[in-house]
C-alpha cells in the first residue's frame, strides 16, 4: 500500500469518525451518532444563509452600539455646553448685580457730601457706615450684600516708603503688633518695615521690595513672616488674636481718621509720651476716645437711638479736638517751623524731608472707600472687592476684582 492510499484511509476514517465511534460504543447510541454524522456532513450547504443572517445581526448590533455611543456623546457635550452657557450667564448676572451695588454706595457717599457737616467729617455714625451692617438687598433675583469701609481707618503700610512718614509708621506698626500680642511682635514689625522702606539698612533687607505695595495681601509674600501675624491665630494660652491684615491698607490718603479707626489702631497711634515728655496712659485715653465717639463706655451697650434722631456719640470735627480728651491736652508737639504741614502724598517736595508728627498724620475725613460685595443666586456665590475714591473731582472706581477663595 502506497503512502497516499494510507493517508486517504486515515482521512476517510476521520470524516466518518463519529459514526464509527457510535457503532463501537453501543447500538443504543446509534441514532444520535447518525444524527451528529448527518449534521457534520450537511453543514456547508444549510449554514451559508444562517451565517449571513448572523453576520447581519452582528453588524446591526455594532451599528446600534456605535449610534448609542454617538448619541450619548452628543448629549454629554450638549450638557457641557449648556452648563458653560449657564455659568457664563450666572457670572454676568452676578457681576452686573454686584456692580449695581456700587451705584448704591456712590449714592450714599454723594448724599454724605450733600450736607456741609457730612462733607467735613466722616465717621461711623453716618448713614454710609451704617450700610456696613445693612440687610441684604435683592437685585432682580440676585441677593447682594454690601460692606463699606473707609481706607483711612487703617494704617497705610506704604507710609513706610515715604521718607517723611516712615518714622511714624514704623512706630505705630511696632506698637500695633505689641498691642495685638502677636508672637515675636518686634520682629514682625521690623520685617514689614524693612520690606517696604526704601533703604537697605536693617536686619531683614534680604530680597526686600524696598518700595510701596499695590495690595495689602502682598504682605503675605514677605519671607519668614509668620502667616498668623497677618491672618490671625491662637497664642500659647489658647487665646485667639487678630491678624495685621485687619488693620493695614495700601490705599487711601495715608492719613488716619480719628472717627473711624478701630480701637487697637487708635491705641497704637497714641504716642507713649506727650509733648512735654510725660507718659500718656494710652489705655485710659483709648477708653475716653471710644466713649466720646459712641456715647457709651466701651464695656456697656450703646444707648438706643430714636428714629430720626442723630446716633449717640460725637464726631471729632477736626484733629485738634483730640486735645479735649482727658490726658491728651499736650498730645501734639508744637508745629516745627519751615516744614510742609498736613496733606497727603508728596506735598512739600521743595522742603527738606522733615519727619511728620502725629498731628500731620491724622484726619477726620476719608477719601477712599473699600467696598466688599457678595452676590448670590441659587447655589452660586461671588465675592467682589471695589475701591472707590471720592474727592473734588468726583467718584472714581480705582479697583474692581472678583475675590477667589
Ligand atoms: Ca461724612
Ligand atoms: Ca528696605
Amino acid at each position: 500500500m502506497s503512502r497516499a492510499a494510507a493517508g486517504g484511509r486515515r482521512a476517510g476514517a476521520g470524516l466518518v469518525g463519529h459514526g464509527q465511534a457510535g457503532a463501537v460504543v453501543g447500538r443504543g447510541r446509534g441514532r444520535a451518532a447518525q444524527a451528529r454524522g448527518r449534521g457534520a456532513v450537511g453543514g456547508p450547504g444549510g449554514g451559508s444563509a444562517a451565517g449571513q443572517r448572523g453576520a447581519a445581526l452582528v453588524l446591526s448590533l455594532l451599528l446600534l452600539a456605535l449610534l448609542c455611543v454617538l448619541v450619548s456623546q452628543l448629549a454629554f457635550s450638549a450638557k457641557v455646553d449648556h452648563d458653560l452657557a449657564a455659568n457664563a450667564r450666572d457670572d454676568l448676572k452676578l457681576e452686573l448685580a454686584g456692580r449695581s451695588a456700587l451705584a448704591l454706595v456712590r449714592a450714599h457717599l454723594r448724599a454724605d457730601w450733600a450736607s456741609p457737616q457730612g462733607k467735613q467729617v466722616d465717621s461711623l455714625r453716618e448713614p454710609w457706615a451704617e450700610q456696613a451692617v445693612a440687610a441684604p438687598m435683592l437685585v432682580g433675583d440676585v441677593r447682594v450684600t454690601v460692606r463699606i469701609e473707609d481706607a483711612e481707618r487703617r494704617l497705610n503700610v506704604n507710609l513706610l516708603a515715604l521718607e517723611q512718614s516712615r518714622q511714624f509708621a514704623a512706630r505705630v506698626l511696632a506698637d500695633l503688633c505689641a498691642y495685638l500680642r502677636l508672637p515675636q511682635a518686634d520682629e514682625v514689625a521690623e520685617r514689614i518695615a524693612d520690606w517696604i522702606d526704601t533703604d537697605e539698612q536693617g536686619r531683614f533687607e534680604r530680597g526686600a521690595r524696598n518700595g510701596p505695595l499695590f495690595h495689602p495681601s502682598e504682605l503675605l509674600e514677605i519671607p519668614e513672616l509668620p502667616a498668623e501675624a497677618l491672618l490671625g491665630g491662637v497664642d500659647a494660652e489658647g487665646n485667639p488674636y487678630p491678624g495685621l491684615l485687619e488693620f493695614v491698607t495700601t490705599w487711601g490718603s495715608g492719613l488716619l481718621n480719628l472717627n473711624t479707626m478701630p480701637a487697637e489702631l487708635l491705641w497704637a497711634v497714641l504716642p507713649p509720651q506727650d509733648a512735654n515728655g510725660r507718659p500718656i496712659d494710652r489705655d485710659a485715653a483709648l477708653q475716653a476716645i471710644l466713649e466720646f465717639r459712641t456715647g457709651a463706655a466701651p464695656d456697656q451697650p450703646a444707648p438706643p437711638s430714636s428714629p430720626g434722631a442723630p446716633p449717640p456719640g460725637q464726631d471729632f470735627e477736626n484733629v485738634d479736638a483730640l486735645k479735649r480728651i482727658p490726658g491728651l491736652a499736650d498730645v501734639f508737639p508744637p508745629p516745627a517751623t519751615g516744614g510742609a504741614a498736613g496733606g497727603a502724598g508728596t506735598g512739600g517736595a521743595q522742603q527738606p524731608a522733615r519727619p511728620r508728627g502725629l498731628r500731620e498724620q491724622l484726619t477726620v475725613r476719608s477719601q477712599d472707600f473699600l467696598v466688599r460685595i457678595e452676590a448670590s443666586h441659587a447655589e452660586q456665590l461671588r465675592r467682589y472687592e471695589a475701591l472707590l475714591r471720592r474727592d473734588e473731582q468726583g467718584f472714581r472706581v480705582l479697583l474692581w476684582r472678583e475675590l477667589v477663595r
